[in-house]
């Protein structure tokens, strides 16, 4: 017989234990206008499990969440793992339509909403089959669709004793909707002890994160790199998360890490490209000890940027959703600008070719494969991708990747994105590098055009720094000068903003069509 698995409740983890080795007093979580200690934050978290049990959800359900980051999303993700089931924190980006169809996809019982969501979440629940509760905070709860009860936030909170329910490592707790840059979303499913490995492997290993730090991300709570950043990463050590719900402007996120001791600052090249141009005082982030970066590999002269102007270190990594967090990174001290670094204790890595040999030779392109503890166990009901993408103990990353002479290893675009021009081959990163050097540019993306002749061509798109204007023949000059010619870009776009995704990841195929007309 074997013997029965431990049992490993994320949700406490998180939390309870915390007050078990007499760390109650700890402050938990900070927003603009709360701040919770590790007893408040477990006697909320039981509340709303005791809600969420009274409305009868059941172990391995769904919860499903469309909602700002504050206290009641932490407490509503931290408790539905705490009864055993699946939460699902969902984007607050997307319209009740797109919304509808991934609370049918998820077959969620309960859709939380807060009240700047509240209208797109009424949307998404009509003719979603299984919903049978939505709660909402601070908005009106009655003209729900027939079949659904509605229940005010306020209302759902009761004294409970709830226990959190004996749930094991490799039972599921999260699901998280990606749907890559191009797209139909699909549920990346997670257990509850990829949530130790990666705040033990990344946030632990890499960062070196201690209960004395304060956690401030720009990426929100529905995103992996968000909950890693925000919830996970600082509840595993006693540390302290700061909330922020607002869209994260540069003079927004500089003035809540002065107020508030930010010591980890977590960011995306979207967000430090308008923070270096922004008029925020040199000295906001004097109390960061370490940035770090994800989502896009990092140009380097944000890494410089960031460094010279506000003496931030901005490690960049690499993660996805299907791996829960970053999985390669620079390390402290020691970075290799345009580089994502080396592997993260606890995972592997493989650039392999299109035929899958593994390519070992420096320099040589390959697409990165990853093995690690933390990944995630396949998409809800999509058998055939998630097939296409985890091979075993391996999954695709669809990057493309070359391995330096020092052994980091350096993106050279996504998959597909790579293009020929004059017959020798083009890495856009490459020519997107020196666009940003350019001081008329903010952001630069470079893709293949076919051109009369059929022959694939580089094109610039660019956004220009606030008040500066852009001259494409200068642009197309600056990069023969510091380029091989044949990588210059041959026109030049200038736009107000990049097509993104959710994730601040751009949205290349947009871009494509755009320049193609
Ligand atoms: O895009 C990334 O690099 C990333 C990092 C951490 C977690 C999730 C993602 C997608």
């Amino acid at each position: 017989p074997t013997a029965a698995p431990t049992t490993f409740n994320a949700a406490d983890h998180l939390v309870g234990r915390h007050l078990r080795e007499g760390d109650g007093d700890r402050t938990a979580v900070v927003t603009p206008t709360r701040s919770l200690t590790y007893a408040e934050l477990d006697a909320e978290v039981r509340r709303v499990a005791a809600g969420l049990l009274a409305l009868d959800v059941r172990p391995e359900e769904r919860v499903l969440m469309c909602m700002v980051d504050e206290v009641e999303l932490f407490t509503a993700i931290l408790a539905t793992m705490f009864v055993g089931a699946v939460a699902v924190p969902s984007s607050t980006m997307l319209t009740g339509r797109e919304l509808h169809d991934i609370v049918v996809d998820s077959r969620a019982r309960v859709v939380v909403g807060s009240a700047d969501h509240a209208g797109a979440v009424r949307v998404a629940v009509a003719d979603a089959p299984d919903v049978r509760h939505v709660v909402l905070v601070d908005a009106d709860v009655d003209g729900l669709p027939p079949g659904v009860e509605g229940v005010a936030w306020q209302d759902l909170l009761r004294d409970g004793p709830a226990e959190p329910y004996a749930t094991w490592p490799d039972s599921p707790a999260l699901w998280l909707y990606t749907s890559g840059t191009t797209g139909v979303p699909k549920a990346a499913m997670h257990r509850h002890g990829s949530i130790l490995l990666v705040a033990r492997d990344y946030a632990g290993g890499v960062l070196g994160i201690t209960r004395d730090d304060r956690c401030l991300s720009v990426a929100k709570l529905f995103f992996a790199y968000g909950i890693g950043n925000s919830l996970f990463f600082p509840l595993s050590v006693g540390a302290t998360a700061l909330l922020e719900p607002a869209r994260p402007s540069p003079a927004l996120f500089a003035a809540r890490a002065a107020r508030d001791g930010a010591t980890l600052l977590f960011g995306t090249p979207s967000f430090w490209g308008p923070l270096l141009v922004a008029d925020v005082p040199d000295d906001a982030f004097s109390s960061v000890r370490q940035g770090v970066s994800a989502g896009e590999a990092l140009p380097a002269r944000m890494f410089e940027g960031m460094r010279d102007r506000f003496g931030v270190e901005v490690l960049d990594g690499i993660g996805s959703t299907e791996m829960l967090h970053i999985y390669v990174s620079n390390r402290p001290g020691r970075v290799r600008t345009r580089s994502s670094g080396t592997p993260v204790p606890g995972y592997d890595v493989e650039l392999r070719d299109e035929r899958g040999a593994v390519v070992d030779a420096t320099g040589q392109p390959g697409e990165l494969h990853v093995r690690g503890g933390s990944v995630a166990t396949g998409y809800w009901c999509r058998t055939e991708t998630s097939r296409a993408v985890f091979l075993g103990a391996w999954t695709r990353t669809g990057d493309t990747y070359v391995r330096n002479d020092d052994g980091t290893l350096s993106c050279l675009g996504r998959l597909g994105d790579m293009l020929k021009a004059g017959g020798i081959w083009v890495t856009p990163s490459e020519v997107e590098e020196r666009l940003l050097e350019h001081p008329d540019i903010s952001e630069a993306v470079v893709v293949g055009v076919l051109d009369a002749d059929e022959l694939d061509k580089p094109v610039a798109c660019v956004v220009p720094v606030p008040g500066r204007e852009v001259d494409p023949d200068d642009v197309i000059r600056w990069c023969r000068q510091g380029l091989a010619s044949f990588k210059r870009p041959r026109a030049v776009v200038v736009l107000a903003e990049l097509p993104k995704t959710a994730t601040g990841k751009i949205r290349r195929n947009v871009l494509r069509d755009l320049v193609r007309g």
